[in-house]
C-alpha cells in the first residue's frame, strides 16, 4: 500500500467534513484545496472568513466550496472547530494556524471537548524506501512517557488505524534497546508484558510480540541472525515506541534521513485530528488528510 492511494482513492460514500481550527494560512489551504480535488473531504474553514476567501481565491481556489466559521482569536478557533466536531456537524478536526497546545487543551476540555473513555494517541504512517509495507509508528507525538495500561491503549489505537487501512491483523513490535527481557530496562518489561495481554486477549484485533530491537522488528535478516522466532519480526506493521524522546526521533530520522512520506493522525477522541505542523510538506498535510478522511469512513 502506499500513501498516494489513499488520496487516489478516497472512501466510497460522501466525503465527510474536516473542521480546521484557523485556516487563514495558504500552507493550510493548499492542502484543503487540493484534497477537494480529490473529492477526499468536505471542509468548514473556522477563522477570519474574509480572510480565509482572500486566500482562497488567491489560490485559485473555489470560495463557494467550503462552509465557515468567523472566529477571532486562536483560542476561539479552536474551541468553534472542536465544538463542530462535538456537535457532530464535522467528523475530523485539522490543525491550522494555531499552537499544537491550544488545540489539544479544546480537544481535553472536560465539558467542550473530544474526550472520550479511550487515551488520546498520534500515529503516523509512514512509506519508506525500501520497506515493503505501510510501518505505523506510535505515540511520537502526543503521550510523554507512557505506563504499560497507556502502551496496551496506544496499541489499540494504532490498531484502529490499521484496520482502517485495511490490515485485518497488524504485526505490533513494541520496539525496545535489545529483543531479551531486562529488567533493568522497564520498556523490555513492558514489551514482555504487552505481547502476553495480546496472548491472553486483553488487546485484541493484532498479534504483539517483543521486546524487539528496531532491526530485529523490521529485518528478517537481523532476526535470522539473532535466531528470533517471532511472528512479527523482520514484518512489524506496528512500532510502539517507549517514549515520546524515541518516536519523535525515529520520525524525523524516517523523513530527513530516509526521505520516508508521511501522514499522521491523532486518534482516541471523538473524531480523528490532523496535526500537521509547518515543517511538514504539503504532501505529508494531505497524506494526514486521506488517512482523516480513510479512517472516518471506516469507523462512522
Ligand atoms: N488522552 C486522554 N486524556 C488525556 C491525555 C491523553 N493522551 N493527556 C491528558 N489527558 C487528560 C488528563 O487526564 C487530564 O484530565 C487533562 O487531560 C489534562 O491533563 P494534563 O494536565 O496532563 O494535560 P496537559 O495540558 O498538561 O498535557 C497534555 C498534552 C497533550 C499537552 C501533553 O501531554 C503534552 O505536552 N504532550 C506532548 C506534546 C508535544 O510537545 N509534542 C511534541 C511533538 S509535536
Amino acid at each position: 500500500m502506499h500513501l498516494q492511494a489513499l488520496v487516489n482513492e478516497a472512501p466510497d460514500q460522501r466525503p465527510e467534513t474536516i473542521a480546521v481550527a484557523q485556516a487563514a494560512d495558504d500552507d493550510v489551504l493548499r492542502a484543503v484545496i487540493q484534497a477537494t480535488q480529490h473529492n477526499m473531504a468536505q471542509f468548514c474553514l473556522v477563522g477570519s472568513v474574509e480572510e480565509i476567501k482572500q486566500r482562497i481565491a488567491h489560490l485559485g481556489g473555489q470560495t463557494e466550496h467550503y462552509t465557515y466559521v468567523e472566529a477571532r482569536s486562536e483560542r476561539e478557533a479552536c474551541e468553534r472547530a472542536v465544538q463542530q466536531v462535538a456537535d457532530g456537524q464535522a467528523k475530523a478536526l485539522m490543525k491550522g494556524l494555531v499552537s499544537t497546545s491550544t488545540l489539544l487543551k479544546a480537544v481535553l476540555n472536560k465539558e467542550k471537548g473530544l474526550r472520550t473513555q479511550q487515551l488520546i494517541s498520534h500515529v503516523a504512517a509512514f512509506e519508506v524506501p525500501g520497506y515493503d509495507r505501510l510501518i505505523l509508528v506510535t505515540d511520537a507525538a502526543m503521550n510523554i512517557n507512557p505506563d504499560l495500561k497507556e502502551k496496551a491503549k496506544i496499541i489499540e489505537n494504532a490498531v484502529s488505524v490499521a484496520h482502517a487501512l485495511g490490515l485485518n491483523q497488524p504485526k505490533v513490535a513494541p520496539v525496545c534497546p535489545v529483543e531479551v527481557v531486562n529488567p533493568a530496562m522497564q520498556s523490555t518489561v513492558d514489551a514482555a508484558t504487552l505481547s502476553m495481554m495480546n496472548q491472553r486477549g486483553q488487546i485484541q484485533g493484532c498479534t504483539v510480540d517483543g521486546p524487539l530491537a528496531l532491526d530485529n522488528a523490521v529485518s528478517q535478516d537481523a532476526a535470522r541472525h539473532k535466531g528470533i522466532q517471532s511472528e512479527v519480526a523482520g514484518k512489524a506493521d506496528i512500532l510502539l515506541v517507549p517514549t515520546i524522546e524515541v518516536g519523535n526521533t525515529l520520525y524525523k530520522s524516517l523523513v530527513y534521513f530516509a526521505r520516508a512520506k508521511v501522514g499522521a493522525l491523532v486518534v482516541g477522541a471523538k473524531a480523528p485530528i490532523i496535526l500537521t505542523s509547518r515543517a511538514d510538506s504539503d504532501e505529508a498535510k494531505l497524506y494526514s488528510i486521506a488517512l482523516a478522511a480513510h479512517y472516518a469512513a471506516f469507523h462512522s
